[in-house]
């Protein structure tokens, strides 16, 4: 067995990280050393610079057909807290960012059993409408299979249908953890791994460009998070088709996961800095502040992230119904800037493509 020193000194030249040594490196390597690595490498793509970009987020609804275990957003047709928005709703929504300098809309819900590829390709075209230059960023790849498999359309077609619409990118949420095992355990209802990876193949070969994620700190061993880290790192060899990777610590607030706690911020720090190291084939690794808090995502900088995301202006309740520290979720450009500034890096704005924005 090999020792972690001597990886580090492989990983330093360069050397491609397998499934064996990358388990030896994240088990054994002290923290201060994951974070030269993964800083080396994060300065090697993106040098000083850390990225932001001005968003908000919609979601249209929070009734899915799934249930997975770790989700604190879901909530049954009918329930109080259930919410389902109107396109009228939705277009009073959007007109309210007019002006305002945003530069991308993150839609994301839960997978309401009514509506279908139609009605969303509906709603693209009105946001677009409303925001024509605001780049759409849209649905999980879970999401999309489902809309698209019903509506008998192939995968290919459906994503057609909606870049047609308007959709100019696709997030990385429902990737989950992808070790199907695991996966049958945390939410055995949800469409597969399997989908997830075509549903991201395909949008790669139409030139789309999207994100990927996983979700860690539940059941899931080291093992598990390397192979859905190669998994990511096979189809990016293949496609080049995402700009960034984002982990997700599970949050344990008001789910059925919630006796297993949450993951220490070490835990998190090595997840951040071994994404950068494994993905080397993928430009950007992004700590969503909403998700860790800002402190953690302050220190996540100098763990090879180089992508906060945005201003979001409290727009997403995901992480605030799963515990996390932001109840309201909303940054100002100065905030960022500054966040950034302090660490000792450099803050730019980006669109979602990652293309300058020059605002200085
Ligand atoms: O797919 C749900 C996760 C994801 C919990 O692409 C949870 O730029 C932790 O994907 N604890 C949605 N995580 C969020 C997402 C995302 C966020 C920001 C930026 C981008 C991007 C994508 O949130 C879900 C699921 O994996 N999630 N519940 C929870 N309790």
């Amino acid at each position: 067995m090999r020792h972690w020193k001597d990886i580090a000194a492989a990983v330093r030249q360069g050397c491609r990280l397998s499934a064996e040594d990358a388990l030896i490196l994240w088990h054994d390597a002290p923290l201060w050393s994951l974070s030269e690595l993964a800083l080396q490498r994060k300065r090697a793509v993106s040098g000083d610079k850390v990225y932001f970009n001005r968003n908000f987020h919609l979601e249209p609804t929070n009734i899915c057909v799934f249930n997975c275990k770790f989700c604190s957003y879901r909530k049954p047709k009918g329930s109080a807290e259930a919410w389902d928005m109107s396109m009228e709703d939705v277009e009073r929504m959007v007109q309210g960012y007019v002006g305002s300098g945003v530069t991308e809309v993150h839609i994301v819900g839960g997978v309401h059993p009514e509506h279908d590829l139609y009605y969303y390709a509906d709603m693209i075209r009105r946001v677009k409408a409303i925001l024509p230059d605001v780049s759409v960023k849209a649905f999980t790849a879970i999401e999309l299979a489902w809309m698209i498999n019903r509506s008998g359309l192939s995968i290919r077609e459906g994503l057609q249908l909606l870049i047609d619409a308007g959709m100019d990118a696709i997030p990385g949420g429902g990737a989950e953890i992808f070790d199907e095992q695991i996966r049958k355990q945390i939410c055995p209802d949800k469409g597969s791994t399997a989908e997830w990876l075509a549903i991201h193949r395909e949008a790669h070969l139409l030139g789309l460009k999207t994100n990927a994620t996983m979700l860690y700190g539940h059941i899931e061993s080291l093992e598990h998070r390397i192979d859905h880290l190669l998994r990511l790192r096979a189809l990016q060899d293949a496609t080049q088709g995402f700009n960034a990777f984002i982990p997700l610590k599970y949050r344990n607030f008001g789910n059925s996961l919630s006796a297993i706690g949450e993951v220490s911020i070490v835990d998190d720090l090595r997840t951040l800095a071994m994404s950068r190291l494994i993905l080397d084939n993928l430009p950007h690794i992004k700590a969503y502040w909403v998700m860790y808090g800002k402190q953690t995502t302050e220190l996540a900088l100098s763990f090879g992230a180089d992508d906060i995301d945005g201003t979001i202006d409290d727009t997403t309740k995901i992480y605030s119904m799963a515990g996390a520290e932001e109840q309201r979720p909303r940054m100002s450009v100065a905030d960022m800037r500054a966040m950034v500034s302090r660490v000792g890096f450099r803050a730019v704005e980006r669109d979602t493509l990652y293309n300058e924005i020059d605002n200085d």
